[in-house]
């Protein structure tokens, strides 16, 4: 009997113990913590172990907010980012915003001028150096000579020659021959189209590939919107999606919408939908960016005509934009002569002026195709473009 209490008794001890060690063994382990880096490698004993110490965060830990909380699986699902409508500055005054610079890129032709009047002696080679530095600045030929020749005139009627007096003699002149009463104005007055419907004033912007069409048509938009028009762009270079992608990035900062069309589809069908989608919309304006051509490609330049008479279907185009890149000089004279021959120009947007000091290239042009500069590039920023105002453009020469 003794030996079978002893029995039990060792069974029910033995039981215990090794119901105990599973336990044990289940029980997760707290976090290792590194070993303390003590001086000659010595390990300090353990922390107790408490409730909550093999959380990933500590239970006495600040709380968070849930918003900070990362589930798991990854981060938290982000909504789609709102594209961010900016305020772009007003457009009227820019030119003299923007004074400085074109002052630095301009200057060398006002000041190179002083420096030649104010000679003791204007002598024969004086006058020489003076119509050289004109035809640097690519004035052009015929601009260059009378300049000279006022000059002579008024320099020999003034006698005594002050600083002064030579400043606003040439302020006089230069801006005779960049014309002050030319109608420098981008159109946008709307008006009726041939279904009898409301139409938003179209501007059709032409060019040269990389004279920087894409980024004046951009930087248009955005005069437009700060002068409180409502704004649809039209991406007819259909030549590659990046350009209807870059066009429509310009548009979104704005919150104007960009109608495109397929990779290499009809950039007259574009245009077309971009006016219609206008005239849906009761847009103002209808900006219609069109692809770099080479004025010497005929089958290009006959789309050009195309996408223009298509776009009139709906009415006349207000303004067909020439952008011409300032720092080409020469060459622009014969794209724009071309490009008017193939769509009426009405304006030109002339680009890069601050990468250049041969700003006499708004006399020449002007001249070439009777048309005035309306637009000045002055820069890469979304707000470098000015409407053209000579007294400043003449103001900054001679600075
Ligand atoms: N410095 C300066 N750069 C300019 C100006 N206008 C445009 N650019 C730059 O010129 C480059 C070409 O501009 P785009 O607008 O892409 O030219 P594009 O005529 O549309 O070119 P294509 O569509 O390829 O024919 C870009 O790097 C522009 O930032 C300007 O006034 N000043
Ligand atoms: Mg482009």
């Amino acid at each position: 009997m003794d030996i079978l209490i002893l029995v039990v008794i060792i069974a029910v001890v033995a039981v215990a113990a090794i119901s105990g060690l599973v336990v044990s063994t289940r029980r997760p382990k707290p976090p290792q913590a590194p070993p303390p880096k003590g001086r000659g490698g010595a390990t300090a004993a353990p922390p107790e172990p408490r409730v909550g110490d093999d959380a990933a965060t500590p239970v006495d830990e600040e709380r968070r907010t849930i918003e900070d909380v990362t589930l798991p699986g990854g981060p938290a699902p982000q909504a789609p980012p709102v594209p961010e409508v900016e305020v772009p500055e007003p457009g009227a005054g820019r030119m003299i915003r923007l004074r400085a610079r074109l002052a630095r890129s301009q200057n060398t032709l006002g000041r190179g001028l002083l420096t030649l009047l104010s000679r003791e002696h204007l002598d024969e080679d004086t006058w020489e150096e003076i119509e050289d530095t004109l035809l640097s600045a690519d004035i052009g030929v015929a601009p260059t000579q009378e300049l000279v020749e006022r000059l002579r005139e008024r320099v020999r009627v003034l006698g005594t020659r002050t600083p002064d007096d030579l400043r606003a003699l040439l302020r006089e002149e230069l801006l005779a021959q960049i014309g002050t009463d030319l109608d420098r104005v981008v159109h946008t007055e709307g008006g009726v189209s041939t279904e009898g419907e409301e139409r938003p004033a179209v501007i059709l912007v032409v060019g040269v590939n990389g004279t920087g069409k894409t980024t004046t048509t951009g930087k248009l938009a955005r005069v437009l919107v700060a002068d409180g028009k409502s704004v649809v762009l039209g991406a007819a270079d259909t030549f590659r999606a990046a350009a209807a992608d870059q066009l429509q990035t310009w548009g979104e900062r704005v919150g104007a919408r960009t109608v495109r069309g397929p990779e290499g589809g009809d950039p007259a069908s574009v245009a077309f939908d971009a006016v219609k989608e206008g005239i849906t919309a009761g847009a103002d304006v209808v900006l219609v960016d069109t692809a770099g051509r080479l004025h010497t490609k005929t089958g290009l330049m006959d789309e050009l005509g195309k996408v223009k008479r298509v776009v009139e279907k709906h009415g006349p185009v207000n303004e067909v934009l020439l952008v011409l890149d300032a720092t080409t000089g020469q060459n622009g004279l014969v794209q724009a002569r071309v490009f008017g021959e193939v769509v009426d120009i009405t304006g030109i947007a002339l680009t890069k002026l601050d990468g250049t000091a041969k700003g006499g290239i708004v006399v020449a042009v002007q001249r070439e195709l009777g048309v005035p500069v309306k637009l000045v590039g002055l820069g890469e920023g979304p707000d470098d473009l000015a409407p053209f105002e000579p007294e400043a453009f003449v103001d900054a020469l001679l600075s």
